[in-house]
């Protein structure tokens, strides 16, 4: 007899596997995240959470094997803890994060189309001339929050112009995307708060989907075209202009936030930039590996399978915990250090499989043009009080960052 739990099915625990009573999605993991990741780790290539009676893994090697593998470990049962085939999701699955192959190649190409690197390309100069009238800006004021004056900022103005949303703000774009991610945890405060603001906001979302809001230039209408033919299809093209509201914000917020952290913990580091501007590429790699804005990711095994020695039952749910696996000593060498002269190659922090990020183009644009903007601005980027982190089921984000930019 099969019991639901958490939204899941409440799988034995395997063989072989350490159990653990830690709460993943507890304040204190959220907010002190490397402690985990290195008992994660340590326990064995999978363990069992007591909590919630599924399993988690953080070594590289199987975080990555299972990631690669949408046959065996699907994402259309849900990427959070709920299994979407025994409890009805929150809101209507993404046709591309939360949908398997055959339907997730044929929606995912229509975002590959909008969103390719030609495409991306001729953003690049407006990326840049925004992130430079926002530091200019913020040198004047010399004592910023890295996250409300800075982080929040440029996502959320160039983003929406890149797209081409007529009406759409701030709040409403942060909002939704808070719900879209804490959802993927349990009932816990987390969701709670953020699934609070709820309706409004959802509403706005969905009318700023629709083909009449959305400007001639954009991406989204871009979308619109591409699925002409077959669009009347469940509105096909309003729900991929959704996933771009979900997935295009929080996520640059939260690296955006991220890298400034690594700028102001490692001067040193902004030096070697300042000196070395081809190494920003690899500056931006590194902090995503390092401080992996999207935390973790669940998948659901769709057989009764086994991965390193670890035989797992049909319905298992796994926390893919993409922040451990690229801090995991085993691959990285020295993983905690910030260094952006390290190969940094083969991290997961934008996936791995068919489902790898597909908006990785248009994210590493944003964030190379203001990463681009401070170096060739910015002396030295000083802390001046606590960096403070903003508990969320799946993100890595700050809340406040207070530092000052110095001309
Ligand atoms: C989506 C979606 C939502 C959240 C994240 C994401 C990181 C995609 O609705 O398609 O990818």
């Amino acid at each position: 007899i099969m019991s639901l739990y958490q939204g899941h099915k409440a799988i034995k625990v395997p063989k072989n596997t350490t159990t653990w009573d830690i709460d993943p999605y507890s304040k204190e993991v959220l907010l002190d995240p490397e402690r985990f990741f290195s008992a994660l780790r340590e326990k064995g290539p999978f363990v069992y959470l007591n909590k919630y009676k599924m399993l988690a893994c953080g070594r590289y090697k199987e975080t990555k094997e299972v990631f690669s593998d949408h046959k065996r470990f699907v994402s259309s049962r849900g990427v959070g803890i709920q299994d979407f085939k025994l409890e009805k999701p929150w809101r209507p699955p993404s046709l591309v994060l939360e949908v398997d192959p055959p339907e997730h190649t044929r929606n995912r190409r229509f975002l590959t189309q909008a969103l390719s690197p030609n495409k991306i390309a001729t953003l690049k100069v407006f990326f840049k001339n925004c992130a430079d009238k926002l530091i200019k800006e913020l040198l004047q004021k010399k004592e910023i929050d890295g996250i409300s004056d800075l982080a929040e900022i440029f996502p959320t103005k160039v983003f929406p112009e890149a797209v081409g949303l007529k009406k759409i703000d701030k709040e409403t774009l942060l909002g939704y995307g808070a719900m879209v991610f804490n959802a993927l945890g349990p009932d816990n405060e987390f969701r709670k708060d953020a699934m609070a603001k709820g309706l409004s906001v959802l509403e706005k979302i969905n009318k700023q989907c629709l083909e009449e809001n959305i400007d001639a230039k954009g991406l989204a209408k871009e979308i619109y075209r591409n699925t002409a033919d077959i669009s009347e299809e469940d509105n096909l093209a309003g729900m991929l202009v959704r996933s771009l509201l979900s997935a295009g914000i929080d996520t640059t917020v939260s690296a955006i936030g991220n890298l400034l952290w690594c700028f102001s913990k490692n001067p040193e580091q902004f030096r070697l930039l300042k000196n070395d501007k081809s190494l920003i590429g690899n500056a931006v790699e590194e902090s995503l590996r390092l401080t992996s804005p999207v935390k973790a990711f669940c998948r659901t095994s769709a057989v009764e399978t086994e991965v390193s020695g670890i035989v797992m039952e049909e319905g298992t749910k796994i926390l893919c915990v993409l922040g451990s696996a690229n801090t995991d000593p085993e691959f990285w060498n020295n993983p905690y250090k910030y260094d952006v002269t390290r190969r940094t190659i083969g991290h997961l922090a934008l996936g791995v499989g068919v489902h790898n990020c597909v908006g990785q183009t248009l994210a590493r644009a944003e964030i190379v043009a203001l990463a681009s903007s401070l170096i060739e601005r910015v002396k030295s980027i000083k802390p001046i009080g606590e960096a403070v982190w903003k508990p969320n089921n799946a993100m890595r984000s700050l809340e406040r960052l207070p530092i000052i930019l110095e001309a």
